[in-house]
């Protein structure tokens, strides 16, 4: 750490939909592994890398975000990317959180081998790499030599990509939606707190369509617009959602997704 920084913060950032072991696994060890003193979780409210309707309301990411870190005094989650229109770039984040953070605490960011393979389609990705040392977590299935190629690829840039191998769970979010649409068991893939709020919220299941996407009126997240639109303040392609009607929404892994109400009979749901 250079002398000037007292503090070293990984950042993890993720769409967490939802969170799992496999996230809460490698932040750890990477944290312990490199002595980084925390580890801060920002969950995306939109993911530059994927259509803003294939992934779930942010509040509902960023809660159970929480829910799964309460119990690591160096883990927190930070909101910073839910309060920023648009789509949620990295690079905005770490601008952000170092100006927020100040000058004496150096900030890492942790990702994933296979996000970080596609760090060439980020926005500002040099000055992302320029002003950030990346720790590159491993994940199963991930050829680790597609690192050494990267790096050679980003020339000087590449010295600032670290490679951390960490305990190889094959937990993925996909697969977890999957599961709970099918009606299978995601317990111990999730930590319990996480699994309980699936639960609560009727997320992912195949016949709560609507509030798998975007409705959480408990979180006072839908809000009235224009009349009958009702849109999320996290994401213009949910209102459109809306508009279709619950019907014709899907979810990414491309499965049509049957709903028992209109959009009008949720209960709770504000207008
Ligand atoms: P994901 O959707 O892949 O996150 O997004 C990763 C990050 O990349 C987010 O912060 C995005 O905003 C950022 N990104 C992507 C594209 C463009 C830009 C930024 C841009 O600025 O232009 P997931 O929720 O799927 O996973 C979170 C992290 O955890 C990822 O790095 C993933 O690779 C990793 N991960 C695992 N690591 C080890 N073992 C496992 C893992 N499952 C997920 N089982």
């Amino acid at each position: 750490m250079p002398a000037s920084h007292s503090l070293t913060i990984g950042v993890m950032g993720g769409t967490f939909d939802p969170i799992h072991y496999g996230h809460l696994v490698a932040a750890e060890e990477a944290m312990t592994g490199l002595g980084l003193d925390e580890v801060v979780f920002v969950p995306s409210a939109q993911p530059p890398h994927k259509p803003p309707g294939d992934v779930s309301c942010a509040q509902h990411r960023y809660v159970m975000a929480i829910l799964a870190t309460t119990g690591n005094r160096r883990f927190t989650v930070s909101p910073v990317e839910l309060g920023r229109p648009g789509p949620s770039y990295t690079i905005d984040t770490i601008d952000e959180l170092s100006g927020a953070y100040g000058p004496h605490v150096e900030l890492r960011l942790i990702t994933g081998l296979d996000a970080l393979l596609e760090i060439r389609t980020w926005r500002e990705y040099r000055r992302l790499l320029a002003g950030c040392r990346i720790i590159a977590v491993t994940r199963p299935g991930k050829d680790v030599s597609a690192l050494t190629e990267l790096t050679l690829q980003l020339g000087d840039l590449g010295g600032q990509l670290e490679l951390f191998p960490v305990t190889a769970l094959a937990i993925s979010a996909s697969d977890i939606r999957r599961r709970v649409r099918q009606g299978q068991s995601i317990r111990y893939l999730v930590p319990d707190a996480v699994l309980a709020y699936i639960e609560k919220h009727g997320l992912y299941r195949a016949d709560n369509a609507v509030a798998s996407l975007c409705a959480c009126p408990q979180l006072g997240c839908l809000e009235a617009a224009g009349g009958e639109k009702v849109i999320c303040r996290y994401g213009p392609v949910k209102e459109s959602l809306h508009q279709q009607g619950p019907a014709t929404t899907a979810r990414a892994e491309g499965e049509a997704v049957p709903s028992k109400r209109p959009v009008e009979d949720e209960p709770g749901r504000t207008r």
